[in-house]
């Protein structure tokens, strides 16, 4: 009986180590120059929707400034230095939620194979037509609140490139970004964002922004330590 579990001891031994020596990535995105103006969003398409905001027009979410000049739904991703090495898979359900006649969050980003459940928390129909590079189409509808369904995304799809859309309302989007490593995160409303259990390396992050593009700097992570990185979007 020890015979057979040894082995097994030993790998969870060695790979527990290994996870543990990871080190922090934290920072916060910027934004400078001339901001974006963006159209307010008017639901009177749908009254249903339009009743959920009593009537008013919706910021478009496209460009989310605070007033200290950080920026939210910013993605930050490796873009290279995640070759080679070992990535816990991250297996907590992600949740895209239609709420409002919104996507909740705008910027989603998840590892491969993580479980992505898809909710309609309003009391009327969305339909959820995702498309993407490499993950294939889908077009789904949720007639009724708390419908759910869980899917899975096996292939890397880098930001832009897989997006969720509403046929019903034209207004609603988000973006999915899927990566083969766990190095990812998105800015939250103050701006700010966390990456844990890196494995110590030299990685070339990239900064995704749906209206700016992206802006990409090199950190180098260590054991147990954490690494602050800081970006900076500029439009003149
Ligand atoms: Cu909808």
């Amino acid at each position: 009986m020890f015979r057979g579990m040894l082995p097994a001891l030993l790998v969870l031994a060695l790979t527990g180590d290994l996870w543990a020596q990871g080190g922090t990535i934290r920072g916060k995105v910027y934004f400078e120059g001339t901001p974006i103006r963006t159209r307010p969003v008017s639901m009177k398409q749908d009254r249903a929707c339009d009743a959920l905001h009593g009537g008013k027009t919706v910021d478009s979410g496209e460009f989310v400034l605070n007033a200290d000049n950080t920026l939210q739904n910013v993605l930050i991703y490796a873009k290279s230095g995640t070759q080679g090495k070992v990535f816990r898979p991250v297996r907590t359900v992600a949740v895209l939620d239609q709420v409002g006649c919104w996507y909740t969050p705008r910027v989603l980003a998840v590892m491969t194979g993580q479980p992505v459940e898809i909710r309609n928390s309003d009391p009327l129909l969305h339909n959820v037509h995702f498309t993407s590079r490499n993950n294939g189409e889908f077009n789904i509808g949720q007639p009724n609140k708390g419908a759910k369904m869980t899917r899975q995304f096996d292939k890397p799809e880098l930001p832009g490139t897989a997006t969720f859309k509403c046929d019903v309302h034209p207004w609603m989007r988000a973006y999915l970004a899927v990566f083969d490593h766990s190095v990812f995160a998105v800015s939250g409303q103050d701006g700010s964002f966390t990456i844990r259990n890196v494995p110590p390396g030299t990685y070339t992050l990239e900064a995704w922004h749906e209206r700016l593009g992206t802006v990409s700097q090199t950190v180098t992570v260590r054991s147990g330590a954490t690494a602050e990185v800081n970006f900076k979007f500029v439009r003149r």
